[in-house]
């Protein structure tokens, strides 16, 4: 049995979650992380010294970090389509998945903090400006990608595809002038098909509203 500890409402959180989701594990999942059980303890902090969320404890082996976690649970339990043995293949994939946990997160997260964490007297147009410039090219590159493509590496569904696409609920569902990129947008929509994306990836983000 397979323990998370963050709350369900963390982009970082629902990486793991879906993962799990997708490769059908065991699990449970405990609330832990801001408005939840404090991970500011040295019990949490021996397991995850970021004291950030998610961590994952299996039997014993303990992760913290989204994307290494993603790649253990790929590793250890996915079939050969969702995390190709071959390094031939799974390597180019890899770059896809880096890219994704950090430049378009990066970028994502500036649209996000915009319209829905930002406190109304700290919003200004300029940083919406900003935030629109630093996710438009990411967003344009991903289009470019999946125009030729269902999933980000062709026509199967991988562990790329969790550390790409988990950003995109909250892109395409907060309100502000998106580009227009029909294949990300079509790729959203094949997303939104898949169960585990519903489960662990579609979750309520209004905890996050005006907190910063
Ligand atoms: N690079 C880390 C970042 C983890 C992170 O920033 N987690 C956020 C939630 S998305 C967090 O723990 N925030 C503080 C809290 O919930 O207490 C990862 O990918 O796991």
């Amino acid at each position: 049995m397979l323990t998370i500890y963050g709350r369900a409402n963390s982009s970082n959180v629902s990486v793991a979650m879906w993962a799990i989701g997708e490769l059908g594990l065991p699990h449970r999942r405990l609330d832990y992380g801001r408005g939840y059980a404090t991970t500011h303890t040295p019990d949490y902090l021996a397991m995850n010294p970021t004291g950030l969320v998610p961590t994952l404890d299996d039997g014993g082996v303990v992760l913290f970090e989204s994307g290494a976690i993603l790649r253990y649970l790929g590793s250890k339990y996915g079939d050969a389509t969702f995390w190709p043995t071959d390094p031939a293949i799974r390597g180019p994939l890899d770059s896809w998945a880096e890219w994704g946990k950090n430049a378009f997160v990066a970028g994502a997260a500036e649209i996000f903090y915009e319209v829905v964490r930002r406190k109304p007297e700290n919003k200004s147009p300029e940083g919406m400006r900003r935030a629109v410039a630093a996710v438009t090219p990411l967003a344009t590159m991903l289009n470019a990608r999946l125009t030729s493509r269902t999933w980000i590496g062709g026509e199967d569904f991988t562990f790329a595809d969790v550390a790409v696409g988990h950003q995109l609920y909250r892109y395409f569902t907060i309100s502000w002038d998106r580009p227009d990129l029909p294949a990300l947008a079509a790729y959203y929509d094949r997303l939104t098909g898949r169960p585990a994306f519903r489960e662990h990836v579609m979750v309520s983000y209004d905890a996050h509203w005006n907190t910063m």
